[in-house]
């Protein structure tokens, strides 16, 4: 959508807005299943599994050179942290496999991760006790929210790669982050900001509807 006149743009978004509230009040794609068993399956309940990587997002794609790429950790943390794409490159990188499950219905199994630990920044940020909550800032004006807890998974990075190749700017290039234990649309692309709070505070689509936690396994989809 890029490119697009801003007229456009902003019908795009009114309408996929609008369509998602209504399936929220629909409670589209919930299933009666929720009991699924994790030991023997792989897809939570009322997925669908993808081969290809399917792109959604609000219909802006910003772009944002990596030498112009400016991250910060804000909030109630005792070290605010202010990375550029060196910065960000020269902290101790992990790779990791994780599935996806976007709350459209959608699976795409294996990813391959390649970026920062969460573990890493939290060491170096020292989130205050009172902490419990973030918000994540993105640079298309996406927001959303994750607990502390969530966000300190062990299988939480930003990222920066996937399969070995950078992110691409339709994926959430220069660095989005991955929580793969929620819904995808709490991974937000284009990430630029984390604040720590003691309170929580709603993200764009848990602000229209969605659930505010995003548990696949227990369907948390809508609100
Ligand atoms: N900045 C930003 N991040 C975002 C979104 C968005 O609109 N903006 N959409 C979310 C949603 S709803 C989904 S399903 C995933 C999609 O990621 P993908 O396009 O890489 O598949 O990004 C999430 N992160
Ligand atoms: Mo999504």
């Amino acid at each position: 959508m890029t490119g697009d006149d801003p007229e456009t743009l902003r019908g795009y978004r009114e309408k996929l807005v609008q369509r998602k509230r209504e399936w929220a009040r629909e409670g589209r794609l919930l299933t009666e299943n929720q009991d699924v068993d994790r030991s023997t399956n792989r897809l939570p309940p009322g997925q669908r599994l993808v081969e290809k990587w399917p792109v959604l997002d609000l219909g802006v794609q910003p772009d944002i050179p990596r030498d112009k790429w400016i991250f910060t950790v804000d909030g109630l943390v005792a070290n605010p942290i202010r990375w550029k794409w060196d910065d960000f490159m020269s902290q101790p990188q992990v790779s990791l496999t994780s599935d996806i499950h976007c709350v459209t219905g959608w699976s795409r199994y294996d990813n391959a991760w390649t970026g920062v630990h969460i573990a890493h920044l939290l060491e170096l940020s020292s989130p205050d006790p009172a902490a419990r909550h973030c918000l994540i800032y993105c640079s298309d004006g996406y927001t959303t929210n994750v607990r502390l807890d969530r966000l300190a998974d062990e299988d939480v990075l930003l990222a920066h790669s996937w399969e070995g190749a950078h992110l691409t700017k339709e994926h959430g290039g220069p660095v989005r982050i991955v929580i793969p234990k929620w819904y995808f649309w709490k991974s937000a692309k284009w990430i630029r900001r984390i604040e720590f709070m003691a309170d929580d505070e709603k993200g764009f689509w848990e602000d229209r509807g969605y659930h505010n936690d995003g548990d696949p396994w227990k369907e948390e989809r809508y609100d």
